[in-house]
């Protein structure tokens, strides 16, 4: 099949100093997002969610397959169930599952079964990867890149909703396949995480950590 080209829509031409101007000032808003654990219950305005959720759909994915669905979760009774299947998890990695060396690296973080915010935040956005999917014939298709595709997508989201002004903590429980019984998604897609998002708590507390420095993350040639 010949591809159907157009000529690049939207080509941006900006100055080099404003270029310059532009990519300082995103690593400057960028570098204060932090992983929140204690969020406020203050609603947040449903349409800036949806516009982060836009946002996340535009990524680049594997063939354009955007193989990425999000579930928004406000109802506070899903939202317990939500709490309550992940803490039982949870429970069992941080006395059984989890080796020695996993619980020394998370000890920084202060993290450990308990989580509330899963109850507390206003809403959370599960992420599901579609594995595959279906040819308009109804024949079934593999995803290429899925995982990828919907890491990029969850970037993506996580970024917008940090210029909205909202906190997110990315939460993985292990396992975390209740997620497609509470919120009955089909096989095809499997949970990638739950983006916690909300307003951080007026005393919102979090860990002192670093990030690597730029010499030691990049290599010019
Ligand atoms: N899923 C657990 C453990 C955990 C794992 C990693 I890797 C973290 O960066 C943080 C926590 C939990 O959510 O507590």
């Amino acid at each position: 099949m010949e591809p159907k080209l157009i000529p690049l829509p939207h080509r941006q031409e900006i100055p080099v100093h404003e270029m310059i101007k532009r990519s300082k000032e995103f690593y400057e808003v960028i570098r204060k997002r932090r992983s929140v654990r204690h969020f406020s219950e203050r609603p947040v305005p449903f349409q800036v969610i949806e516009n982060c959720l836009r946002a996340a759909g535009t990524a680049p994915s594997g063939a354009n397959f955007q193989p990425w669905h999000f579930v928004v979760v406000t109802d506070p009774e899903v939202k317990k169930q939500i709490r309550e299947a992940a803490e039982e998890e949870e429970l069992e990695f941080y006395t059984r599952r989890a080796p020695q060396a996993w619980l020394d690296v998370l000890a920084s973080l202060g993290t450990d079964h308990r989580k509330p915010f899963l109850e507390k935040a206003p809403v959370l956005i599960a992420v599901f990867v579609e594995a595959y999917g279906w040819q308009p014939g109804g024949q079934k298709i593999k995803h290429y890149y899925a995982q990828e595709s919907v890491g990029l997508a969850t970037g993506f989201l996580i970024t917008s909703l940090h210029i909205a002004g909202l906190a997110t903590l990315t939460h993985t429980p292990s396992p975390m396949g209740f997620l497609n019984d509470i919120l009955g998604r089909p096989p095809n897609e499997r949970p990638f995480l739950i983006l916690v998002s909300g307003f951080p708590a007026e005393d919102a507390q979090v860990p002192v950590i670093s990030k690597k420095s730029y010499a030691e993350i990049v290599t010019i040639m």
